[in-house]
């Protein structure tokens, strides 16, 4: 069964981090319940939710994806690149410690989840404000042993690797092209967000379907084309913090 890692949404959200974004206010209830609205959706689909508690002194902990890399061999505990978020990592590593064996992104090295892309035995890695060459090597020291092969890609216009590009299914990837080259992905189908949904590259595939903003429904009419099972979530507000739906969720399969 697949493990979901969330973490509750803490009071102090309007205090998050922000890169690219303007700082509007944000709905502490409204929040909440698209928070919420994704644990059921993850229910729904047979996943196992396991919710961290609430850190209010850590703004933006409700954003468990940057706080570590969870491969099926081993969990690599990150350093993330803001130093408000650092203090993120401690409760994960506990939680992580008994389902995966641990390494850890070793300072002065930062590294963000949201900048790596699991595609099977390869992780692409990209160098963002929050993730450094540093960590690459790092990362590709810990994982080699595994077989993975670890890539590193430059991050431009957009906060993490993965709001510009996640993968959908099997052979797709879904992207933003003018936030990632996707040249440098051979041999994938790519599904372009729609133009006016430049922030619709972040889909959270899991447990057979696709968790995907309601508030892109351009985007969300490509994926059902394309013929995935996509399942739309509330998620305007999270967004307000730069958080996307993979951003909310440690998936431990
Ligand atoms: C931050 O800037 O760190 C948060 N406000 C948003 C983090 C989003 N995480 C992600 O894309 N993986």
């Amino acid at each position: 069964m697949t493990i979901a890692i969330t973490r509750a949404v803490p009071a102090s959200i309007a205090e998050c981090e922000l890169t690219h974004l303007p700082r509007v206010p944000i709905d502490l209830a409204e929040v909440r319940a698209e928070h919420a609205a994704l644990e059921a959706a993850l229910v729904e689909l047979g996943c196992k939710v396991r919710r961290l508690p609430e850190r209010s002194d850590l703004p933006d902990s409700v954003f468990v994806e940057d706080t570590a890399v969870v491969l099926p061999e081993l969990a690599v505990v990150a350093r993330p690149g803001a130093p408000s978020r650092r203090g993120e990592v401690a409760d994960v590593r506990d939680t992580l410690r008994a389902l995966r064996p641990l390494a850890e992104i070793q300072p002065p090295a930062t590294l963000d989840g949201g900048d790596v892309l699991i595609l099977g035995r390869e992780l692409v890695v990209g160098l963002s404000s929050r993730t450094d060459y540093a960590a690459v090597q790092q990362l590709q020291r810990m994982t080699e042993p595994f077989g993975y092969r670890v890539r590193a890609l430059p991050v431009r216009a957009c906060l993490h690797l993965k709001s510009a590009v996640t993968r959908v299914a099997e052979d797709a990837l879904l992207v933003n092209p003018d936030w990632v080259d996707t040249t440098a992905f051979t041999g994938w189908r790519f599904i372009a967000c729609h133009p006016s949904e430049p922030f619709g590259a972040n889909a959270l595939a899991i447990a057979g379907a696709v968790l995907y903003p309601e508030h892109f429904p351009r985007t969300a009419d490509r994926l059902a084309m394309a013929g995935l099972d996509v399942r739309t979530v509330p998620a305007a507000e999270l967004a307000k913090a730069e958080g996307g739906l993979t951003c909310c969720v440690l998936r431990v399969a």
